[in-house]
């Protein structure tokens, strides 16, 4: 009997229970010993019924998804088990809590009943893996719930609560918390008295037809650009109508089997590990303490200090929040409130939750008032005389063992931290604008922070809904420092006479929802102006009144709609600066030349992060390009596509633009060792 299996037997119910931590996923192993536990059940007499539950914190969560990258799928696969349970002479009952997602959704589907906890979830995340439904999940869903709002929830990738899944006619009973083994197995008996046949869910006609797919891709549309798996799973579903089960099953093997070897699900499937490995900081082990952070101080009600302020109410920690001026801070708390206000609009709050987490806000005048918070996080311009002053002052205020971070974007984090007696204490937390929304974290290390601190911040993130990613002290820490080269080549290419809309086009061809012209306006050209000497082109729009989507001119002009159309204006100062900085024409590159000449420093950049210990691995570059930058996530990230292209190709790209565009293409160390030796920047 394998390990992760047990067997017995309550009255006349057979339990297969399995326990594989950390999420029962359904590796080979697992599914064999499915399998084997349904076989013993089926064997034994005194058993009617059979109940398949999960230890641990839940039912089987899918797939083992590392098991993909080596291929094929090891026997008893998907088929055999889906096979096994839904030819079972005896019902089968899956007591389901925790997530029931993927591979562990369509077991259930594959039984004949389905019991749940109703704090338990159902879904299909496979979408978000580059993937589709492939053990019956797009033949069998459609025959329980209809097509379109199949195709919907597999399109969606979203999980699915017990009680919704009860109203689709999904889930058959509802087991109170806590009493789910007991609950399915009087359910079972129940079933088994009133015996066969017992339903299976693949004798059930499919209801709707493809009418309603078409209106559900639609409201899907753009899901589908650049990704591969949309698409499949239409065709999926289309086949679930058209097709009788037998059929239809194969026809979904057929479309799982050729995204399970797309670049683009090995990419996404990167991503999802990589997201996982941020946290995990080699040299602070589970014995380092987590410090608890249930009071925080913020310093700055401007854009960043509102939406970093917002995460912390959210998960209802109380915030001190300090401005100088009483109409900066009226004017933050109205921001943040308008914020919420906003969701509660579209309905995904309610006035009183709005209320409640805008008690949570004690606004002050004085840093003096800081004195008891458990952290601090300083978000205040950009200047280092002003955030060292700030440090001054907080390191005679705070009390001991409170942690001080700075949300500088740019600075040297151990020169802020020089300016207290307390530089262990001294911690970066770079949030992304809008602070509330971009998912991303950068943890910056300084040379002095404390172990504690940043295991502390680390599992913070979690606690704040941020995916961390930790950094070490430089220029622009690892998104920014990375993502410059392509903000940098743009506009010289838009000085040699690119057109905007070419440099913008490639990069959406590339899978960028924004190319990075329109990304400099969204972002305020008066923003990236900031701390920069001298003339610049930049500095010439923002004199002209061009400070981006904000004034409905940058780059390009914009209409009420957001809608941008090129300007005279802003073709005359781009004009005008390349005359001035004496920059050659050469309008007529070739789309393969400005993709090589936006991308390829990325992964360079990243290589030199990777050499100098800014970046602990190459994945984490990669979640901080993603989730920072909107990095299309089907390329895996700048390192992950690095390792598609090939070093060798890299390097000799970098040469050749070095060779005509100058020391920013230089290729680093790293890219040179890895193209001789052939080696990879993502080792998992
Ligand atoms: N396979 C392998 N490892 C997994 C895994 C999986 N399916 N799910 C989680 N892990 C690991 C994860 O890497 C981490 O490891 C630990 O478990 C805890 O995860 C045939 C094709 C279940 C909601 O996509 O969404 O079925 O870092 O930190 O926040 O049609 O994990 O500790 O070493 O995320 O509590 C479909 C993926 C697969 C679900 C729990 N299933 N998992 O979240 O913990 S494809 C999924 C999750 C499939 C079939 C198809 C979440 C979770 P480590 P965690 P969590």
């Amino acid at each position: 009997m394998s390990e992760v299996l047990t067997t017995r037997v309550a009255g006349n119910i057979g339990i297969v229970e399995i326990a594989s931590p950390p999420v029962n996923a359904l590796s080979t192993a697992v599914r064999a010993a499915v399998i084997e536990g349904l076989r013993v059940h089926n064997a034994d007499d005194a058993v009617a019924a059979i109940v398949i539950l999960c230890a641990g914190r839940t039912f089987f969560a899918g797939a083992d998804i590392a098991e993909f990258d080596h291929l094929p799928i090891k026997q008893p696969d998907f088929d055999a088990l889906m096979t096994t349970a839904e030819s079972s002479p005896k019902p089968v009952v899956a007591a389901i809590h925790g997530t029931a997602l993927g591979g562990g959704f369509e077991l259930a589907l594959a039984c004949n009943y389905r019991v749940a906890v109703p704090s338990a979830k159902v879904g299909f995340p496979e979408v978000h893996l580059g993937l589709l439904p492939g053990a019956g999940g797009t033949q069998r869903l459609p025959r329980l719930i209809g097509t379109g709002a199949a195709l919907d929830l597999i399109l969606s990738g979203k999980p699915v609560p017990a009680a919704k899944a009860a109203e689709m006619g999904v889930v058959d009973l509802l087991a109170e918390e806590g009493k789910l083994e007991e609950t399915a197995i009087a359910f079972a008996q129940d079933v088994a008295a009133k015996g066969a046949p017992w339903p299976k869910v693949r004798d059930r006609a499919v209801a709707g037809g493809l009418d309603e797919i078409e209106a559900i891709k639609a409201k899907h549309k753009r899901q589908f650009k650049g990704f591969k798996a949309p698409g499949h799973i239409v065709q999926a579903l289309e086949a679930a109508v058209t097709l009788p089960f037998e059929e239809g099953l194969r026809r979904e093997q057929e479309l799982f089997g050729e995204l399970l070897i797309s670049r683009e699900s090995a990419a996404q499937r990167h991503v999802f590990f990589a997201q996982r490995l941020t946290a995990k900081v080699p040299d602070i082990g589970k014995d380092v303490p987590i410090l608890p952070i249930r009071k925080v101080g913020v310093i700055g009600a401007g854009t960043m200090g509102g939406g970093i302020t917002m995460n912390f109410l959210q998960a209802g920690v109380p915030v001190t929040l300090v401005e100088m001026k009483q109409e900066a801070l009226d004017r933050g708390i109205a921001t943040i409130r308008k914020n919420y206000e906003r969701t509660a609009a579209k309905g995904r709050m309610t006035m009183e939750q709005v209320d409640k987490l805008m008690s949570l806000i004690d606004p002050v005048l004085s840093l003096d008032a800081l004195a008891d918070v458990d952290l601090v996080v300083e978000a205040v311009f950009e200047e280092i005389s002003i955030k060292k002053d700030i440090f001054g002052q907080l390191d005679g205020i705070c009390r001991e063992g409170a942690i001080l971070a700075s949300n500088t974007s740019f600075l040297d984090l151990d020169d802020i931290a020089s300016a207290t007696s307390r530089p262990e204490w001294v911690v970066g937390m770079h949030f992304f604008s809008p602070a509330n929304v971009m998912p991303l974290l950068e943890v910056v290390r300084g040379a002095k922070t404390g172990k504690e601190v940043i295991a502390t911040v680390m599992k913070l993130a979690g606690t704040i809904r941020k995916t961390p990613v930790l950094a070490g002290v430089c220029h622009g820490f690892i998104a920014n420092r990375i993502m410059e080269h392509l903000i940098v080549q743009s506009q010289q290419m838009v000085l040699e006479g690119v057109p905007l809309r070419t440099i913008d086009k490639v990069m959406n061809d590339y899978g960028f929802a924004m190319g990075p012209i329109a990304m400099l306006d969204l972002i305020g050209l008066d923003v990236l102006v900031h701390g920069a000497s001298g003339r610049t082109l930049m500095g010439d729009f923002v004199a002209a009144g061009r400070r981006g989507q904000k004034t409905g001119k940058g780059f390009y002009d914009y209409d009420a709609d957001r809608k941008a159309t090129l300007s005279d204006e802003a073709a005359k100062i781009i004009g005008d600066f390349a005359t001035y900085t004496g920059i050659a024409p050469d309008p007529g590159q070739s789309e393969e030349n400005i993709r090589q000449r936006l991308l390829y420093p990325v992964v360079n950049e990243g290589a030199k992060c990777l050499e100098e210990g800014i970046a602990l691995r190459a994945s984490d570059i990669d979640v901080a390009a993603i989730l920072g930058y909107n990095w299309p996530v089907f390329t895996g990230g700048p390192m992950f596509w690095g390792d598609t292209i090939g070093a060798a190709t890299l390097l000799q790209g970098l040469k050749d633009l070095e060779g005509r565009y100058g020391s920013a293409f230089t290729p680093a160390a790293l890219v040179q060792k890895l193209a001789t030796e052939g080696g990879r920047f993502v080792n998992r």
